[in-house]
């Protein structure tokens, strides 16, 4: 008991710092606007921001108010390079946010905690109603992952997809 507390609490701190990083990105590319490419492509457990040129395959996502992804499930080959384009077809903000499912279930918990919480990262894409939105990510790594809304509540009443990468 006691370590696995002493375990969340290191998570969390790594999170926050991640995020605090992320608040600052999203000054300087408020939603709604385009991101800027990414100036620093850094190695995450689920793969790498992915470069335009290197795109292999577009992969559209459909996000909708039942919380769901249509797919839901998605398989990739080691070292592809996907352009995930997103479409919200629902009447509230949605988004996706790739990751393992540790990281994801983590950083779901931290959304219900500080839901004002806001932050843009390579891996993520927030998208407005009837809006659309765009990831380019290489997948360098091989597992499975998970794709996720984490806007409270959504994340928790499934909006999760399967991710992987064999
Ligand atoms: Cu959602």
């Amino acid at each position: 008991m006691k370590s696995r507390r002493r375990f969340l609490s290191a998570g969390i701190a790594g999170s926050l710092l991640v995020l605090s990083r992320g608040a600052y990105a999203h000054v300087a590319a408020p939603h709604g606007e385009k991101k800027p490419a990414p100036v620093e492509r850094e190695q995450q457990p689920w793969g790498i921001a992915g470069e335009e040129k290197a795109v292999t395959r577009t992969i559209p996502i459909v996000m909708t108010d039942a919380m769901r992804f249509i797919p839901d499930r998605i398989e990739v080959r080691l070292g592809e390079t996907i352009r995930f384009t997103h479409r919200n077809e629902g009447k509230v903000m949605h988004e996706m946010v790739i990751g393992t499912p540790e990281a994801l279930a983590e950083h779901a918990e931290l959304m219900v905690k500080f839901p004002g919480m806001e932050h843009d990262e390579p891996w993520m894409a927030h998208v407005e109603p009837g809006g659309s939105g765009e990831i380019v990510w290489t997948f360098n790594r091989a597992g499975t992952f998970e794709f996720a809304c984490l806007i409270p509540g959504h994340f928790q009443a499934g909006m999760v997809g399967r991710l992987i990468v064999s």
